[in-house]
């Protein structure tokens, strides 16, 4: 593996809902995927994040397993409805006293706590509110980043306000596949441009209460054309501004894209400014490029997805495209030339079906392999002159993959759900020697 430069941050991600189990304790209130997930025939295997990896009451455990990986960043999020039970109002003291030892364990390990403000857990009480479509929604999430700063802000290292907006967006209201279940189709756009306002509006709240630098994390995904026809480059371009600029051209000032769905009449004065709020860091998430041609007639979408040929898969059937991350990043460095602030890829990960041998050891070695490719891909890009500084693995530990709820395993780390016994995996010592070196 070639050098990287000296201070590149090493890290691994997770978030809530997906480990935390403990969803009733403290006063904690009931978010919109406690909801979803107990909807009959929502998740594939019928489970919820009601135990999850019980990292709740095992954190302790779970930071030692960090110690001993050697990253210097750890990436998690705070559950919205830990702090505010209904979204709104004081925040819970015993909430914030979680993630306060949480943050202390964590810098007593030497390791860079890094916190996401939303990643996707709303809580209920907002959604019945009429959720991220109701421009309220905005102002109570930097209401939220304003308490939750007020006492984590000295020590949280790097503060990222959204993950993934694109993805709770397509899955969560326009496809209905996530919670809180919507099938909204474009008319979901709302849905885009509130979360963005509440994260402008939640970057001034958390500049206010800290000096550590914030961001915000995007899914990104390079867009193939299936074929050369104008029709299916047309379809193509479609989803690239839907899934790549809708987000990004506001953040860094260009304005909406012409995207499918974009409604300028949701777009109040003043909100692009808001938007557009200088960040230090633009959080990239990366998994896999996108097959698209053009849609069938009559079909209620502008394109359509199809598998890419000629790469291995994961578990998840997604293409292993390593080339693909350099593609990504060099396209957003094109793309947005001096506006792009410094990048960290804050996800990248592959599931696999892994599982302890006799001896009770867990081999992994595509996801060494996928780690590897990904790895050297941010390398060539930083060579190219993109300003990326940190790479985080998806994830710390196998965890409760949403809709395909424990039946997808992503992490360093296996879990034995019914026992909660974590065995590091083969690729957790490759990260680990990775990280020394
Ligand atoms: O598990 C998710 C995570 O919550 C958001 N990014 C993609 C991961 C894998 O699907």
């Amino acid at each position: 593996m070639p050098d990287f430069p000296a201070g590149f941050r090493w890290g691994v991600s997770t978030s809530a809902y997906q480990i935390e189990g403990a969803t009733t304790v403290d006063g904690r209130g009931p978010s919109i995927w406690d909801t979803f997930a107990r909807e009959p025939g929502r998740i594939v295997d019928g489970t919820t994040g009601d135990e999850a990896c019980d990292h709740h009451h095992r954190y302790a455990e779970d930071t030692a397993l960090l110690a001993g990986l050697g990253v210097s960043a750890y990436r998690f999020s705070i559950s919205w409805p830990r702090i505010q039970p209904t979204g709104a109002g004081p925040a819970l003291t015993a909430g914030l006293d979680f993630y306060d030892r949480l943050v202390d364990g964590l810098l007593a390990a030497g390791v860079d706590p890094v916190a996401t403000l939303f990643h996707w857990d709303l809580p209920q009480a907002l959604e019945d509110a009429g959720g991220w479509l109701n421009r309220d929604t905005a102002a109570r999430f930097a209401e939220y980043a304003d308490v939750t700063a007020a006492r984590l802000g000295d020590r949280v290292k790097l503060w990222i306000t959204l993950n993934e907006p694109f993805i709770h967006m397509s899955l969560g209201h326009g496809m209905g596949v996530h919670a809180p279940g919507r099938v909204l189709l474009f008319d979901a756009f709302p849905v885009a441009h509130h979360q963005l306002l509440g994260h402008g509006l939640a970057v001034a709240a958390l500049r206010a209460r800290t000096a550590s630098p914030v961001a915000i994390a995007n899914n990104y995904s390079p867009v193939r054309p299936a074929g050369d026809s104008d029709a299916d480059r047309a379809a193509a371009a479609a989803y690239d501004a839907l899934h790549n600029r809708l987000f990004t051209d506001p953040l860094l000032g260009l304005g909406y894209p012409d995207a499918p769905g974009v409604d300028p009449t949701v777009v109040r004065d003043g909100d692009l400014d808001v938007i557009a709020a200088p960040i230090d860091v633009l959080g990239v998430n990366y998994y896999n490029p996108t097959g698209i041609r053009a849609p069938e007639e009559g079909s209620p979408l502008p394109f359509e997805i199809v598998l890419l040929d000629g790469y291995p898969r994961t578990a998840f059937d997604w293409p292993v495209a390593p080339d693909g991350l350099r593609e990504l990043l060099l396209q957003l460095r094109d793309r947005y030339g001096d506006a792009l602030p410094e990048i960290q890829v804050t996800e990248s990960g592959c599931a696999y079906d892994d599982a302890p041998d006799a001896q009770g050891r867990v081999n992994d070695p595509e996801r060494i392999a996928y780690l590897d490719g990904h790895v050297r891909a941010v390398h060539e890009a930083i060579g190219a002159g993109v300003p990326v500084t940190g790479y985080f693995v998806w994830s710390l530990l196998d965890n409760w993959e949403w809709a395909e709820g424990f039946t997808k395993r992503f992490g360093l780390v296996h879990v034995d759900y019914p026992t909660q016994r974590r065995t590091p995996k083969s690729s957790y010592a490759w990260f680990r020697d990775l990280v020394r070196r």
